[in-house]
């Protein structure tokens, strides 16, 4: 259509910038609701999508190619073979998963989940040796540690979407309730992603003026009328948090929307260099307190990203007792899964 010019007259050089190329293990309503978030962020050149499911897969790359009109130009591929296309990854996302069959226990649902994955991850670090390697496959915490064994990758380049979209629950729900913007609200939660996962109160600020305080504020009545407030409405909201993924699933079958977005902003801050603080699964190794500094294991903390995956880690968190007992809690019941893996 366009008259090709000749060399003299259009100097075509390789582009300035390194291209992006993510590519999104796992086709399913994560991987796919990651996928076209990340699209519309114009963060990635080449995006990949992978499913066992080679139909399926090429249905959802059809339906996404669909979109160019509407989107930046991006290059959308899928297929069935991790090796050939996800060569020279700058980002691997893992999001295939084996679904728990009614009444299975969580530890034989990791044994099909850590097979899987002896055929996903090995091959994926094979072909993008230099790759970060993002996981949200579920239990995203033991995964990523198993991620981490069989990809052979220093610790700093495996992370796991951990606690960052319980965060944002947790900000959501708080920011609900004082009437302002969940980007407004700075508040974690650590720990094991799901049931046991930490929120940190004593964190938890709007334009710099600690919640905490406030809330306390509100409910005191009598002293007994705040300590009844600290320890039955906080584990409320915490549980709330918890439970909102369990509705979201009764309701609607499984989650997506949030996770997608979650994952996309981990995405950005890391290909982007942003420096941003998520809380995401980490190696944590010798950072919970009470906990031997031997044990290696995977739970979310605060953590810096870049393009070099996690340059940095609060290890010194401001934790109440009960907290940190928790926190240790969370690491144990971790441990002992990581450990009778015997990776
Ligand atoms: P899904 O819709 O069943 O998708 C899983 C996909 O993986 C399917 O399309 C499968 O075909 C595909 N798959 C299976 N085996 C392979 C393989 N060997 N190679 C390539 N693809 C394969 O599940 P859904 O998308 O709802 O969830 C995916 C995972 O994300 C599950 O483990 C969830 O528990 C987990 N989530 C994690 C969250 C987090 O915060 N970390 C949040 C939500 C879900």
């Amino acid at each position: 259509f366009f008259r090709q010019l000749t060399l003299s007259e259009c100097d075509e050089r390789p582009p300035r910038r390194r291209l992006i190329k993510i590519s999104v293990i796992g086709a399913g309503n994560v991987g796919m609701a990651i996928a076209q978030t990340i699209l519309t962020q114009d963060l990635a050149d080449e995006i990949v999508l992978v499913d066992a499911v080679a139909d399926k897969v090429r249905g959802e790359m059809l339906d996404l190619q669909h979109a160019a009109a509407f989107l930046p130009r991006v290059n959308i591929v899928s297929g069935t073979d991790i090796a050939s296309l996800t060569r020279s990854s700058d980002l691997v996302i893992v999001t295939a998963g084996a679904r728990q069959i009614p009444g299975e226990t969580r530890l034989n649902l990791l044994q099909r989940n850590v097979s899987l994955f002896r055929r996903i991850v090995p091959a994926a670090a094979e072909a993008s040796p230099e790759s970060l390697l993002l996981i949200v496959s579920n239990p995203v915490d033991v995964l990523t540690y198993v991620a981490w064994k069989l990809s052979g990758f220093p610790a700093s380049r495996v992370i796991g979407s951990g606690t960052n979209l319980d965060s944002s629950r947790f900000r959501f729900l708080l920011a609900e309730h004082l009437e302002v913007s969940a980007q407004d609200v700075q508040a974690y939660m650590v720990g094991e992603h799901g049931d046991s996962s930490v929120a940190l109160w004593s964190s938890i600020s709007v334009a710099g003026m600690p919640v905490l305080a406030h809330l306390q504020r509100n409910h005191r009545s009598s002293a007994a009328a705040a300590k009844a407030f600290d320890a039955a409405a906080l584990e409320g909201i915490r549980r709330a948090v918890v439970g909102s993924a369990y509705e979201v699933i009764k309701l609607k079958g499984y989650t997506s929307w949030a996770i997608g977005y979650s994952v996309a902003s981990i995405a950005w801050s890391l290909l982007r260099d942003q420096r941003r603080i998520h809380p995401v699964s980490v190696l944590a190794k010798g950072l919970v307190r009470g906990v031997p500094a031997d044990r290696e294991l995977f739970l979310s903390l605060p953590a810096r990203l870049g393009r070099a995956g996690v340059i940095g880690v609060a290890a010194e968190l401001e934790l109440t007792e009960e907290e940190e007992k928790r926190l240790r809690v969370s690491a144990d019941t971790l441990w002992g899964y990581c450990h009778a893996l015997g990776l």
